[in-house]
């Protein structure tokens, strides 16, 4: 039997299932990887929304990736809510020299609409894009990062670019928050190099958790051993497949169908 990919989420926990830790780990499973998580903060939440968030203390955020590193080890990294300024700069640090892909998913602002990052951790997501392989930053996040425009493809490549420049890693900007009727992503190198994918909207509104399974996905495929452009098409073809089969849970804004979907690595 092949080794299956270690890949190690740290990320906040959402009890519904939908999101964070668990869509992670349904994902990373479902790509046939073995997952490992480090949680940053355990969030009271469901389909209509965010009830309450409790912090992991960054010392123990560590801890959790100290027993998984220094054990078991990992492939790949993603990283995703980080609960606080000072468990940004921790991980940082910690992760300086990790041989492996890190993929960053710069976590703001909840599907519902919940702050999931205050401004002084916002400050702290620099130090994570330095040492990153990539950061998927949706429209929201990727103009609260530059302080660019993002109105257009143009302008949303432009501030991608500066991204990238400005930390020397990967960009995809996510374009699912512009409302057309297209979905366009954008994937910048570190030198400027742009491919766009460009896809149908999906009917349907259950979408809660789409940014946590991309990342853990291309984490995963990735650790497969994946080229970036390639473990991003095959990303986006799980989370696709994830929302069409979203099995339309709760009141509000649903989870994704991670169960049913198989995409070979
Ligand atoms: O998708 C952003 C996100 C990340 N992490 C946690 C979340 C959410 C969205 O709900 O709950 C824990």
């Amino acid at each position: 039997m092949k080794a299956p990919p270690r890949i190690l989420s740290v990320a906040g926990s959402d009890s519904s299932g939908g999101a964070g830790i668990q869509a992670d780990l349904k994902t990373i499973v479902m790509l046939g990887g073995y997952g490992m998580t480090a949680i940053t903060a355990v969030t009271a939440q469901n389909t209509l929304g965010v009830q309450g968030v409790e912090p992991i203390s960054p010392s123990f955020v560590l801890a959790q990736v100290e027993s998984c590193l220094d054990d078991i080890g990992a492939d790949a990294v993603k990283i995703g809510m980080l609960g606080s300024a000072e468990t940004a700069a921790l991980l940082a640090g910690r992760l300086d020299a990790f041989a492996g892909a890190i993929v960053f998913d710069p976590v703001m602002v909840a599907t519902s609409g919940a702050e999931l990052a205050d401004s002084a951790t916002v400050a702290g997501f620099a130090a994570l894009m330095d040492i990153a392989t990539l950061v998927t930053p949706n429209l929201p996040e990727l103009a609260a990062l530059t302080g660019a425009p993002v109105d257009s493809v143009d302008e949303i490549g432009a501030a991608a670019q500066e991204l990238a420049a400005k930390h020397d890693v990967s960009v995809l900007a996510k374009g699912g928050h512009g409302g057309g009727a297209r979905v366009i992503d954008i994937l910048v190198a570190p030198g400027g190099e742009a491919l766009v994918f460009d896809d149908a909207r999906l009917p349907g509104g259950h979408t809660h958790g789409t940014g946590c399974t991309l990342s853990s996905a291309i984490a995963t495929l990735m650790g497969h051993g994946q080229a970036l452009p390639h473990a991003v098409r095959l990303g986006r073809q799980f989370v696709r497949a994830a929302i069409e089969n979203a099995p339309g849970l709760g009141g509000g804004n649903g989870p994704l169908g991670h169960q049913v979907v198989r995409t070979p690595a």
